[in-house]
């Protein structure tokens, strides 16, 4: 028979926080012409055709829509791109950010 004892390690507890993320939400107005908001959508966000139509107008019929989820930053920097497109063209298209809960 073998003496030989398997000791075990200790092992340091691993924290293993999810990342914060942050939502962009872009807001309805009245004066923004839907394809505008959709041309916005496609260049900041990426989005195809038909994706940028859906968010556009889901915020539209409700107020507001979530567009996409980023960290901190990323979300900051779509956000300003947003909003400076509507600002450049004259309308008052507002993407704003949420910490996500
Ligand atoms: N409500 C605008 C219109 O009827 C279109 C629009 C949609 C504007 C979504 C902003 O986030 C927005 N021309």
């Amino acid at each position: 028979m073998s003496d030989t004892t398997t000791a075990l390690k200790p092992r340091a507890k691993v924290a293993t926080e999810r990342p914060k993320l942050w939502k962009v939400i872009l807001l309805n107005d009245d004066f923004t012409p839907r394809e505008f908001v959709v041309g916005v959508l496609m260049g900041v966000f990426r989005m195809t055709e038909s994706e940028a139509l859906g968010v556009m107008l889901t915020a539209h019929r409700r107020g507001a829509c979530v567009v996409a989820v980023f960290t901190k930053e990323v979300a900051e920097e779509k956000c300003a791109q947003g909003n400076e497109a509507g600002r450049q063209a004259g309308y008052p298209l507002a993407f704003t950010t949420e910490r996500e809960e």
